[in-house]
């Protein structure tokens, strides 16, 4: 074949190219070892020196022209193909972060859920609350010593029910709830509760609790101590120890607090962390609210969300929670 055949030949096949694929197999056929222009080369030493130099530097010339006709081609080609590929539709898709709850979310689901098969509705109440469904009505007058158990969060503003406050804990809800409602029932009542207290790896200025209420006629501690012991078991698991310890809350009588013991992060050894405080609710209250103090008894309890998820999810620190650190949250 001669030059200008070969000429004519590689632009007209190029020019039809759009993908590397093709124009590999371009080069290999014009400029590659066994192309036809290699054979011309090959075949110059049997011309004669005259002939050889003159056909020589046209062959020169058009292996320089080859090669630049495939660097152009070859750029233009990556250049479409760049091009392809950002709008390959049928390319996978870069994969959105997937976001998840937060663990006190789902803690918070997981304790309604335990009282839910256990026939607890849930109910809900104000975080802005009164000093008298706060501290009053649960028997807590301004005189006595056991207002001091809860540092408050005072509003300037004033309600009808005396001053405002961020309630300190979910049990001002019983009230609420008693006063529009008659037995028998059985509530739960999670929420947002403030203290105006110092925090450390146990306390934090705002936390979770779940109010529990349950009255009827015949209620006592028994009732109460076998609901927690299941709903703790399966929140843990059959083999948590649990430990009820008496203690004083003005709106109960007798009051306890229930412990789980844990292990401690630092020195391995077994302890008891309190989740939670209880006790039968104190006839007063029934009166309070319009009840037949001598028709019906009930229990009540405030458990600590973020203690439950501390310890179900071995959280070391509870101001984990609301630091929004992403490191944290990841996790779970
Ligand atoms: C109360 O708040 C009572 N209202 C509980 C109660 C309800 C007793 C019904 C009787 C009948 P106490 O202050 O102990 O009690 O708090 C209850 C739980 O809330 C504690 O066991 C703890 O788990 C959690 N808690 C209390 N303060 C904090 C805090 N600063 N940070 C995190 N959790 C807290």
């Amino acid at each position: 074949m001669d030059l200008v055949k070969i000429k004519a030949q590689a632009k007209k096949e190029i020019s039809v190219i759009n993908n590397s694929r093709d124009l590999e197999r371009w080069r290999v056929k014009f400029l590659g070892r066994k192309s036809a222009l290699s054979l011309f080369f090959a075949n110059l030493k049997n011309l004669s020196l005259i002939e050889r130099r003159e056909q020589g530097a046209k062959a020169n010339k058009l292996r320089e022209f080859l090669e630049e006709l495939y660097r152009d081609n070859k750029e233009r080609i990556a250049q479409q193909e760049k091009e392809i590929e950002s709008w390959d539709i049928s390319r996978p898709g870069t994969k959105a972060p997937t976001s998840h709850l937060h663990p006190l979310t789902l803690t918070l689901r997981e304790i309604t859920q335990v009282f839910s098969r256990l026939g607890f509705a849930i109910v809900e109440g104000p975080e802005i609350e009164s000093e008298y469904y706060n501290f009053d009505a649960l028997r807590i007058p301004p005189s006595h010593p056991a207002r001091d158990m809860w540092d408050t969060l005072w509003l300037k503003s004033v309600s009808k029910k005396g001053r405002l406050l961020l309630r300190t804990h979910t049990s001002p809800v019983q009230i609420r709830y008693m006063e529009k409602h008659q037995p028998p029932f059985r509530i739960i009542v999670p929420g947002r509760c403030f203290r105006h207290e110092a925090t450390d790896v146990s306390h934090d200025i705002q936390f979770h609790q779940v109010e529990g209420l349950m009255v009827d006629e015949e209620v006592s501690l028994a009732n109460f101590k076998d609901i927690i012991e299941t709903a703790i078991r399966g929140l843990f698991s059959q083999k948590v120890k649990i430990r009820f310890r008496p203690s004083y809350f003005p709106f109960v009588s007798p009051g306890v607090e229930v412990d789980i013991k844990i292990r401690n992060k630092k020195s391995g050894a077994q302890e008891w962390m309190e989740i939670m405080g209880a006790g039968m609710v104190h006839p007063d209250l029934f009166e309070t609210v319009g009840y037949n103090k001598n028709l019906w008894q009930g229990f009540a309890f405030g458990v600590g969300v973020e203690r439950i998820a501390m310890i179900k999810y071995n959280i070391p620190d509870i101001r984990l929670f609301f630091s929004s650190d992403i490191r944290f949250l990841k996790q779970f």
